[in-house]
Protein backbone atom coordinates (compact mmCIF):
# COMPACT_ATOMS: atom_id res chain seq x y z
CA UNK A 1 0.00 0.00 0.00
CA UNK A 2 0.95 3.43 -0.95
CA UNK A 3 0.80 6.45 1.17
CA UNK A 4 0.21 10.16 0.18
CA UNK A 5 0.93 12.48 2.62
CA UNK A 6 0.60 16.55 2.17
CA UNK A 7 0.67 19.48 5.10
CA UNK A 8 -1.66 22.03 4.16
CA UNK A 9 -2.20 25.49 6.28
CA UNK A 10 -6.51 26.12 6.64
CA UNK A 11 -7.58 29.71 7.60
CA UNK A 12 -11.15 30.00 8.51
CA UNK A 13 -12.49 33.54 7.53
CA UNK A 14 -12.50 36.33 10.02
CA UNK A 15 -15.71 37.93 11.45
CA UNK A 16 -16.87 41.20 9.97
CA UNK A 17 -16.91 44.24 12.97
CA UNK A 18 -19.86 45.60 14.36
CA UNK A 19 -21.42 48.75 13.51
CA UNK A 20 -21.54 52.02 15.86
CA UNK A 21 -23.70 54.25 13.99
CA UNK A 22 -26.90 55.81 15.25
CA UNK A 23 -30.71 56.63 13.88
CA UNK A 24 -31.06 59.67 11.67
CA UNK A 25 -34.63 61.31 11.32
CA UNK A 26 -35.10 64.77 10.01
CA UNK A 27 -37.00 65.97 13.07
CA UNK A 28 -34.60 63.97 15.48
CA UNK A 29 -31.05 65.43 15.94
CA UNK A 30 -29.75 61.91 17.42
CA UNK A 31 -31.83 59.40 17.03
CA UNK A 32 -31.39 55.42 18.44
CA UNK A 33 -27.92 53.43 18.29
CA UNK A 34 -28.92 51.35 15.12
CA UNK A 35 -25.35 49.73 14.68
CA UNK A 36 -25.73 46.19 12.73
CA UNK A 37 -23.88 43.19 13.56
CA UNK A 38 -20.56 42.33 11.49
CA UNK A 39 -21.11 38.74 9.31
CA UNK A 40 -19.50 35.49 10.89
CA UNK A 41 -16.29 34.47 8.88
CA UNK A 42 -16.62 31.20 6.60
CA UNK A 43 -15.58 27.79 7.94
CA UNK A 44 -12.89 26.19 6.06
CA UNK A 45 -14.49 22.12 5.66
CA UNK A 46 -12.93 18.95 4.20
CA UNK A 47 -15.93 17.13 2.13
CA UNK A 48 -15.35 13.06 0.86
CA UNK A 49 -15.64 13.16 -3.06
CA UNK A 50 -15.22 9.44 -4.05
CA UNK A 51 -14.43 10.73 -7.45
CA UNK A 52 -11.45 11.38 -6.43
CA UNK A 53 -8.02 9.11 -5.10
CA UNK A 54 -5.24 10.94 -4.71
CA UNK A 55 -4.27 14.47 -2.85
CA UNK A 56 -2.47 15.32 -5.87
CA UNK A 57 -4.41 18.76 -5.97
CA UNK A 58 -2.64 19.76 -2.33
CA UNK A 59 1.01 19.03 -3.78
CA UNK A 60 0.65 22.39 -5.95
CA UNK A 61 -1.58 24.04 -3.49
CA UNK A 62 -1.21 24.54 0.32
CA UNK A 63 -2.49 27.52 1.38
CA UNK A 64 -6.53 27.94 1.85
CA UNK A 65 -8.76 30.34 3.32
CA UNK A 66 -12.52 30.69 3.07
CA UNK A 67 -14.25 34.03 2.91
CA UNK A 68 -14.53 36.70 5.63
CA UNK A 69 -17.94 38.27 7.29
CA UNK A 70 -18.47 41.57 5.88
CA UNK A 71 -19.02 44.37 8.15
CA UNK A 72 -22.34 45.91 9.42
CA UNK A 73 -23.65 49.27 8.58
CA UNK A 74 -25.73 51.76 9.88
CA UNK A 75 -29.76 51.11 9.69
CA UNK A 76 -29.85 48.01 11.42
CA UNK A 77 -28.22 46.56 8.82
CA UNK A 78 -26.38 43.25 9.51
CA UNK A 79 -23.05 42.23 7.52
CA UNK A 80 -23.11 39.05 5.39
CA UNK A 81 -22.35 35.65 6.59
CA UNK A 82 -18.63 34.76 4.86
CA UNK A 83 -19.01 31.18 2.22
CA UNK A 84 -17.63 28.50 3.69
CA UNK A 85 -14.53 26.75 1.63
CA UNK A 86 -14.88 23.55 0.63
CA UNK A 87 -12.18 21.17 -0.19
CA UNK A 88 -12.90 17.64 -1.84
CA UNK A 89 -10.53 15.13 -0.29
CA UNK A 90 -10.57 11.35 -1.19
CA UNK A 91 -12.78 9.09 0.94
CA UNK A 92 -9.87 7.16 2.90
CA UNK A 93 -8.21 10.53 4.53
CA UNK A 94 -7.08 11.05 7.90
CA UNK A 95 -7.00 14.46 8.77
CA UNK A 96 -4.58 15.39 12.02
CA UNK A 97 -3.20 18.51 13.84
CA UNK A 98 0.07 19.32 12.32
CA UNK A 99 1.46 20.45 15.25
CA UNK A 100 0.05 17.78 17.99
CA UNK A 101 -0.82 15.08 15.13
CA UNK A 102 -3.94 14.58 17.11
CA UNK A 103 -6.42 13.01 14.82
CA UNK A 104 -8.90 15.37 14.20
CA UNK A 105 -10.82 12.79 11.40
CA UNK A 106 -11.22 10.13 9.26
CA UNK A 107 -13.52 10.50 6.41
CA UNK A 108 -14.76 7.21 4.65
CA UNK A 109 -17.37 7.86 3.39
CA UNK A 110 -19.53 10.15 -0.03
CA UNK A 111 -20.46 13.87 1.31
CA UNK A 112 -18.58 13.14 4.83
CA UNK A 113 -17.93 16.80 5.91
CA UNK A 114 -15.07 17.66 8.58
CA UNK A 115 -14.53 21.45 9.54
CA UNK A 116 -11.31 21.45 9.97
CA UNK A 117 -11.40 25.59 11.42
CA UNK A 118 -14.07 27.46 12.68
CA UNK A 119 -14.92 31.01 10.82
CA UNK A 120 -14.62 34.23 13.77
CA UNK A 121 -18.19 35.25 15.23
CA UNK A 122 -18.90 38.69 14.30
CA UNK A 123 -19.09 41.45 16.26
CA UNK A 124 -22.46 42.92 17.64
CA UNK A 125 -23.16 46.75 16.52
CA UNK A 126 -23.74 49.28 19.21
CA UNK A 127 -27.63 48.91 19.57
CA UNK A 128 -26.74 45.69 21.57
CA UNK A 129 -24.59 47.49 24.42
CA UNK A 130 -27.58 49.68 24.99
CA UNK A 131 -28.50 50.21 29.31
CA UNK A 132 -30.66 52.51 31.68
CA UNK A 133 -27.30 54.66 32.17
CA UNK A 134 -25.92 54.46 28.51
CA UNK A 135 -28.68 55.11 26.00
CA UNK A 136 -25.65 56.34 23.17
CA UNK A 137 -23.07 53.50 23.15
CA UNK A 138 -20.17 54.55 20.76
CA UNK A 139 -18.69 51.44 20.67
CA UNK A 140 -19.85 48.25 18.39
CA UNK A 141 -17.35 44.49 18.63
CA UNK A 142 -14.87 43.82 16.50
CA UNK A 143 -15.25 40.86 14.97
CA UNK A 144 -13.07 37.76 15.74
CA UNK A 145 -10.26 36.27 13.93
CA UNK A 146 -11.14 33.06 11.93
CA UNK A 147 -9.17 30.17 13.15
CA UNK A 148 -5.92 28.88 11.23
CA UNK A 149 -4.09 25.88 11.83
CA UNK A 150 -1.90 23.63 9.48
CA UNK A 151 -3.10 20.19 9.23
CA UNK A 152 -1.98 17.01 7.58
CA UNK A 153 -3.99 15.11 5.34
CA UNK A 154 -2.69 11.18 4.91
CA UNK A 155 -4.10 8.39 2.42
CA UNK A 156 -3.41 4.72 1.96
CA UNK A 157 -3.97 4.56 -1.81
CA UNK A 158 -5.40 1.56 -3.24
CA UNK A 159 -4.93 1.50 -6.87
CA UNK A 160 -7.36 2.15 -9.92
CA UNK A 161 -5.41 0.37 -12.50
CA UNK A 162 -3.52 -2.59 -12.28
CA UNK A 163 -0.19 -3.70 -14.92
CA UNK A 164 -0.63 -7.19 -14.90
CA UNK A 165 1.11 -9.52 -17.60
CA UNK A 166 4.40 -12.04 -17.89
CA UNK A 167 7.48 -11.00 -16.33
CA UNK A 168 10.02 -8.65 -18.33
CA UNK A 169 6.87 -7.44 -20.76
CA UNK A 170 7.82 -3.83 -19.59
CA UNK A 171 4.95 -3.65 -16.59
CA UNK A 172 7.75 -1.59 -14.91
CA UNK A 173 8.67 0.41 -17.43
CA UNK A 174 4.96 1.38 -18.26
CA UNK A 175 4.41 3.10 -15.07
CA UNK A 176 7.76 4.74 -14.96
CA UNK A 177 6.46 6.73 -17.82
CA UNK A 178 3.24 7.34 -17.10
CA UNK A 179 3.86 8.38 -13.11
CA UNK A 180 6.61 9.88 -11.13
CA UNK A 181 7.29 6.06 -9.72
CA UNK A 182 11.31 4.85 -10.59
CA UNK A 183 10.97 1.11 -10.05
CA UNK A 184 13.75 -1.08 -10.82
CA UNK A 185 13.63 -2.48 -14.47
CA UNK A 186 16.04 -5.11 -16.21
CA UNK A 187 16.42 -7.70 -18.59
CA UNK A 188 15.38 -10.84 -16.51
CA UNK A 189 11.66 -12.14 -14.89
CA UNK A 190 11.23 -10.97 -11.28
CA UNK A 191 12.53 -8.29 -11.46
CA UNK A 192 9.63 -6.79 -9.33
CA UNK A 193 8.66 -8.53 -6.20
CA UNK A 194 6.60 -6.07 -4.49
CA UNK A 195 3.97 -3.60 -6.50
CA UNK A 196 4.67 -0.24 -6.87
CA UNK A 197 2.15 2.13 -7.16
CA UNK A 198 2.06 5.85 -9.32
CA UNK A 199 -0.23 8.55 -9.68
CA UNK A 200 -0.35 9.29 -13.68
CA UNK A 201 -2.72 11.74 -14.85
CA UNK A 202 -4.38 12.38 -18.14
CA UNK A 203 -6.04 15.51 -18.79
CA UNK A 204 -8.36 16.55 -15.55
CA UNK A 205 -8.13 12.71 -14.18
CA UNK A 206 -5.70 11.29 -12.04
CA UNK A 207 -5.61 7.44 -11.34
CA UNK A 208 -3.41 5.29 -9.63
CA UNK A 209 -1.80 2.59 -10.91
CA UNK A 210 -0.10 -0.22 -9.81
CA UNK A 211 2.88 -2.29 -10.99
CA UNK A 212 2.39 -5.65 -10.19
CA UNK A 213 4.82 -8.47 -9.78
CA UNK A 214 4.97 -10.95 -13.21
CA UNK A 215 2.35 -13.64 -13.26
CA UNK A 216 3.81 -16.94 -14.82
CA UNK A 217 1.82 -20.13 -16.00
CA UNK A 218 0.94 -21.83 -12.60
CA UNK A 219 0.67 -18.95 -10.77
CA UNK A 220 -2.72 -19.64 -9.33
CA UNK A 221 -1.35 -22.91 -7.76
CA UNK A 222 1.46 -20.83 -6.37
CA UNK A 223 3.97 -20.89 -9.09
CA UNK A 224 6.74 -18.06 -8.81
CA UNK A 225 4.40 -16.95 -5.34
CA UNK A 226 1.59 -16.38 -8.00
CA UNK A 227 -0.55 -16.56 -4.52
CA UNK A 228 0.54 -13.51 -3.15
CA UNK A 229 0.69 -11.10 -6.79
CA UNK A 230 -2.09 -11.98 -7.64
CA UNK A 231 -3.50 -10.35 -4.53
CA UNK A 232 -2.33 -7.98 -5.84
CA UNK A 233 -4.72 -7.62 -8.35
CA UNK A 234 -8.02 -8.14 -6.19
CA UNK A 235 -8.46 -4.46 -5.26
CA UNK A 236 -7.74 -2.83 -8.46
CA UNK A 237 -11.15 -2.01 -10.47
CA UNK A 238 -9.20 -2.16 -13.77
CA UNK A 239 -6.88 -4.60 -15.31
CA UNK A 240 -3.82 -3.62 -17.62
CA UNK A 241 -2.89 -6.14 -19.75
CA UNK A 242 0.49 -5.94 -20.75
CA UNK A 243 1.87 -7.84 -23.42
CA UNK A 244 4.86 -8.19 -24.89
CA UNK A 245 5.16 -7.58 -28.80
CA UNK A 246 8.48 -8.21 -29.73
CA UNK A 247 8.42 -12.18 -29.63
CA UNK A 248 12.18 -11.60 -28.35
CA UNK A 249 11.79 -14.05 -25.40
CA UNK A 250 11.40 -17.79 -25.77
CA UNK A 251 7.85 -18.40 -26.62
CA UNK A 252 5.81 -15.42 -27.00
CA UNK A 253 3.57 -16.09 -29.66
CA UNK A 254 1.33 -12.44 -27.71
CA UNK A 255 -2.10 -14.42 -28.19
CA UNK A 256 -1.02 -17.70 -26.69
CA UNK A 257 0.29 -14.77 -23.74
CA UNK A 258 -2.94 -13.09 -23.35
CA UNK A 259 -4.66 -16.55 -22.62
CA UNK A 260 -2.24 -17.70 -20.09
CA UNK A 261 -2.88 -14.63 -18.35
CA UNK A 262 -6.39 -14.78 -18.38
CA UNK A 263 -6.55 -18.69 -17.36
CA UNK A 264 -4.55 -17.29 -14.15
CA UNK A 265 -6.77 -14.90 -13.53
CA UNK A 266 -9.82 -16.84 -14.03
CA UNK A 267 -8.22 -19.71 -11.79
CA UNK A 268 -7.52 -17.51 -8.98
CA UNK A 269 -11.25 -15.38 -8.80
CA UNK A 270 -13.99 -15.85 -11.49
CA UNK A 271 -14.73 -12.19 -10.26
CA UNK A 272 -10.89 -11.46 -11.61
CA UNK A 273 -11.70 -12.90 -15.05
CA UNK A 274 -14.70 -10.90 -15.59
CA UNK A 275 -12.81 -7.64 -14.67
CA UNK A 276 -12.61 -4.77 -17.44
CA UNK A 277 -9.68 -5.13 -19.09
CA UNK A 278 -7.54 -3.15 -21.45
CA UNK A 279 -5.10 -4.68 -23.39
CA UNK A 280 -1.77 -2.81 -24.13
CA UNK A 281 0.54 -4.11 -26.87
CA UNK A 282 4.21 -3.14 -25.28
CA UNK A 283 7.74 -2.88 -27.49
CA UNK A 284 5.76 -1.49 -30.81
CA UNK A 285 9.04 0.04 -31.09
CA UNK A 286 11.02 -3.73 -31.73
CA UNK A 287 11.58 -5.12 -35.07
CA UNK A 288 8.34 -7.42 -35.62
CA UNK A 289 6.01 -5.89 -33.77
CA UNK A 290 3.94 -4.31 -36.03
CA UNK A 291 3.17 -7.85 -37.04
CA UNK A 292 2.21 -9.20 -33.69
CA UNK A 293 0.14 -5.81 -32.90
CA UNK A 294 -1.95 -6.61 -35.98
CA UNK A 295 -2.65 -10.37 -34.57
CA UNK A 296 -3.47 -8.99 -31.33
CA UNK A 297 -6.04 -5.95 -32.45
CA UNK A 298 -7.61 -8.43 -34.26
CA UNK A 299 -7.88 -11.00 -31.32
CA UNK A 300 -8.80 -8.00 -28.95
CA UNK A 301 -11.64 -6.89 -31.70
CA UNK A 302 -12.95 -10.40 -31.74
CA UNK A 303 -12.78 -10.14 -28.10
CA UNK A 304 -14.24 -7.21 -27.67
CA UNK A 305 -11.42 -5.35 -25.37
CA UNK A 306 -9.65 -2.12 -25.75
CA UNK A 307 -6.46 -2.40 -27.41
CA UNK A 308 -3.39 0.08 -27.48
CA UNK A 309 -0.18 -0.29 -28.69
CA UNK A 310 2.58 1.51 -27.29
CA UNK A 311 6.14 1.92 -26.50
CA UNK A 312 7.28 2.49 -22.90
CA UNK A 313 10.86 3.03 -24.53
CA UNK A 314 9.92 5.84 -27.09
CA UNK A 315 6.51 6.80 -25.22
CA UNK A 316 4.76 5.92 -29.03
CA UNK A 317 0.77 5.72 -28.24
CA UNK A 318 1.39 6.21 -24.46
CA UNK A 319 -1.18 9.91 -24.56
CA UNK A 320 -4.04 7.57 -26.38
CA UNK A 321 -3.86 4.52 -24.10
CA UNK A 322 -3.70 6.54 -20.66
CA UNK A 323 -6.51 8.81 -22.26
CA UNK A 324 -8.72 5.78 -22.82
CA UNK A 325 -7.46 4.36 -18.97
CA UNK A 326 -8.44 7.29 -17.18
CA UNK A 327 -11.96 7.38 -19.15
CA UNK A 328 -12.84 3.96 -18.20
CA UNK A 329 -11.36 4.48 -14.31
CA UNK A 330 -13.72 7.36 -14.16
CA UNK A 331 -16.81 5.50 -15.82
CA UNK A 332 -15.83 2.93 -13.05
CA UNK A 333 -15.32 4.90 -10.29
CA UNK A 334 -19.15 6.57 -11.05
CA UNK A 335 -21.23 3.54 -11.60
CA UNK A 336 -19.31 2.05 -8.34
CA UNK A 337 -21.90 2.48 -5.51
CA UNK A 338 -20.58 4.80 -2.82
CA UNK A 339 -20.46 3.18 0.40
CA UNK A 340 -22.57 4.21 3.20
CA UNK A 341 -25.36 6.35 3.17
CA UNK A 342 -24.62 9.98 1.71
CA UNK A 343 -24.28 13.60 3.88
CA UNK A 344 -24.18 11.20 6.55
CA UNK A 345 -22.00 12.21 9.50
CA UNK A 346 -20.25 15.77 10.03
CA UNK A 347 -17.51 16.24 12.27
CA UNK A 348 -17.63 19.00 13.96
CA UNK A 349 -14.05 20.03 15.72
CA UNK A 350 -14.03 21.40 18.88
CA UNK A 351 -10.40 22.89 20.01
CA UNK A 352 -11.09 23.13 23.65
CA UNK A 353 -14.30 23.43 25.07
CA UNK A 354 -12.47 24.87 28.21
CA UNK A 355 -14.11 28.27 29.07
CA UNK A 356 -11.64 29.02 32.42
CA UNK A 357 -9.64 31.22 33.03
CA UNK A 358 -5.92 30.75 34.01
CA UNK A 359 -3.14 32.90 35.22
CA UNK A 360 0.63 32.55 35.49
CA UNK A 361 3.75 34.30 35.73
CA UNK A 362 4.90 36.24 32.09
CA UNK A 363 8.51 35.61 30.91
CA UNK A 364 8.86 39.56 31.35
CA UNK A 365 7.46 39.13 34.91
CA UNK A 366 4.12 40.35 34.38
CA UNK A 367 1.11 38.13 33.97
CA UNK A 368 -0.56 35.86 31.18
CA UNK A 369 -4.32 35.78 31.39
CA UNK A 370 -5.73 32.49 28.89
CA UNK A 371 -8.93 31.71 28.60
CA UNK A 372 -11.09 31.33 25.44
CA UNK A 373 -13.90 33.49 26.67
CA UNK A 374 -11.14 36.57 27.90
CA UNK A 375 -9.51 36.42 25.25
CA UNK A 376 -12.51 36.53 23.06
CA UNK A 377 -13.34 39.67 24.98
CA UNK A 378 -10.20 41.40 24.36
CA UNK A 379 -10.15 40.69 20.72
CA UNK A 380 -13.24 41.50 20.00
CA UNK A 381 -12.70 45.08 21.61
CA UNK A 382 -11.95 48.10 19.87
CA UNK A 383 -8.95 49.42 21.73
CA UNK A 384 -9.47 52.69 20.35
CA UNK A 385 -12.17 53.69 21.97
CA UNK A 386 -12.20 54.40 25.65
CA UNK A 387 -16.33 53.67 26.10
CA UNK A 388 -15.44 50.16 24.65
CA UNK A 389 -12.22 49.91 26.74
CA UNK A 390 -14.58 50.84 29.55
CA UNK A 391 -16.91 47.96 28.67
CA UNK A 392 -14.43 45.38 28.42
CA UNK A 393 -12.70 46.17 31.67
CA UNK A 394 -16.44 45.66 33.61
CA UNK A 395 -16.84 42.29 31.80
CA UNK A 396 -12.93 41.09 32.95
CA UNK A 397 -14.04 41.71 36.22
CA UNK A 398 -17.56 40.17 35.73
CA UNK A 399 -15.52 37.32 34.38
CA UNK A 400 -13.19 37.11 37.65
CA UNK A 401 -10.03 38.26 35.74
CA UNK A 402 -9.26 40.74 38.76
CA UNK A 403 -10.13 38.69 41.05
CA UNK A 404 -7.65 35.84 39.86
CA UNK A 405 -4.92 38.08 39.21
CA UNK A 406 -4.89 39.67 42.61
CA UNK A 407 -4.94 35.81 43.98
CA UNK A 408 -2.00 35.21 41.92
CA UNK A 409 -0.27 37.93 43.76
CA UNK A 410 -0.41 41.03 40.88
CA UNK A 411 0.58 44.30 42.18
CA UNK A 412 -0.86 47.62 40.85
CA UNK A 413 1.41 48.79 37.48
CA UNK A 414 2.17 44.99 36.73
CA UNK A 415 2.27 44.05 33.13
CA UNK A 416 -1.04 41.59 31.95
CA UNK A 417 -1.13 40.14 29.11
CA UNK A 418 -4.65 38.93 27.34
CA UNK A 419 -4.39 37.67 23.91
CA UNK A 420 -2.65 40.30 21.87
CA UNK A 421 -3.29 42.74 24.02
CA UNK A 422 -0.67 44.06 27.31
CA UNK A 423 -2.84 46.04 29.81
CA UNK A 424 -1.48 47.97 32.77
CA UNK A 425 -3.19 46.37 36.21
CA UNK A 426 -4.43 48.33 38.12
CA UNK A 427 -7.14 47.04 41.63
CA UNK A 428 -9.85 49.09 41.74
CA UNK A 429 -12.74 46.40 42.53
CA UNK A 430 -16.15 47.46 40.45
CA UNK A 431 -15.80 50.22 38.48
CA UNK A 432 -19.57 52.61 37.58
N1 LIG B 1 12.50 -2.02 -26.77
C1 LIG B 1 11.74 -1.94 -25.68
N2 LIG B 1 12.14 -2.50 -24.54
C2 LIG B 1 11.33 -2.38 -23.46
C3 LIG B 1 10.11 -1.68 -23.50
N3 LIG B 1 9.54 -1.75 -22.29
C4 LIG B 1 10.38 -2.45 -21.50
N4 LIG B 1 11.47 -2.85 -22.19
C5 LIG B 1 12.58 -3.64 -21.67
O1 LIG B 1 12.09 -4.91 -21.24
C6 LIG B 1 12.82 -5.37 -20.09
C7 LIG B 1 11.88 -5.67 -18.94
O2 LIG B 1 11.25 -4.47 -18.53
P1 LIG B 1 10.57 -4.32 -17.12
O3 LIG B 1 9.86 -3.02 -17.14
O4 LIG B 1 11.50 -4.58 -16.02
O5 LIG B 1 9.51 -5.51 -17.20
P2 LIG B 1 8.46 -6.02 -16.09
O6 LIG B 1 7.23 -6.42 -16.80
O7 LIG B 1 8.32 -5.01 -15.02
O8 LIG B 1 9.19 -7.29 -15.55
P3 LIG B 1 9.03 -8.06 -14.12
O9 LIG B 1 9.06 -7.03 -13.04
O10 LIG B 1 10.18 -8.97 -14.05
O11 LIG B 1 7.73 -8.78 -14.19
C8 LIG B 1 13.80 -4.26 -19.75
O12 LIG B 1 15.05 -4.60 -20.30
C9 LIG B 1 13.24 -3.05 -20.45
O13 LIG B 1 14.20 -2.09 -20.80
C10 LIG B 1 9.73 -1.08 -24.77
O14 LIG B 1 8.68 -0.45 -24.91
N5 LIG B 1 10.58 -1.25 -25.81
MG1 LIG C 1 8.72 -5.11 -13.09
Amino acid sequence: MFIDEVKIHVKAGDGGAGCASFRREAHVPKGGPDGGDGGPGGDVVLQVDTALSTLLDFHYKRHFKSERGTHGKGSGRDGATGDELVLPVPAGTIVRDAETGAVIGDLTTHGQRLVVVRGGGGGRGNRHFVTSTRRAPTFAELGEPGEERWIELELKMLADAALVGLPSVGKSSLIARISAARPKIADYPFTTLVPNLGVATSGEHSFVVADVPGLIEGASDGAGLGHEFLRHIERSALILHVVDLSGSYERRDPIEDIAVIDGELAAHADELAARPQIVVGNKIDMPGAEENSSLVAAWCADAGREYFPVSAVTGDGIGPMLRAVAAKVHELRLSTPAEGPMYEAEYRYAPDADRGISVTRAEDGGWDVMGRDVERAVIRTDMSNEEAVAYLQRKLDRMGVEARLLAAGARDGDTVHIGPVSFEFESHGESE
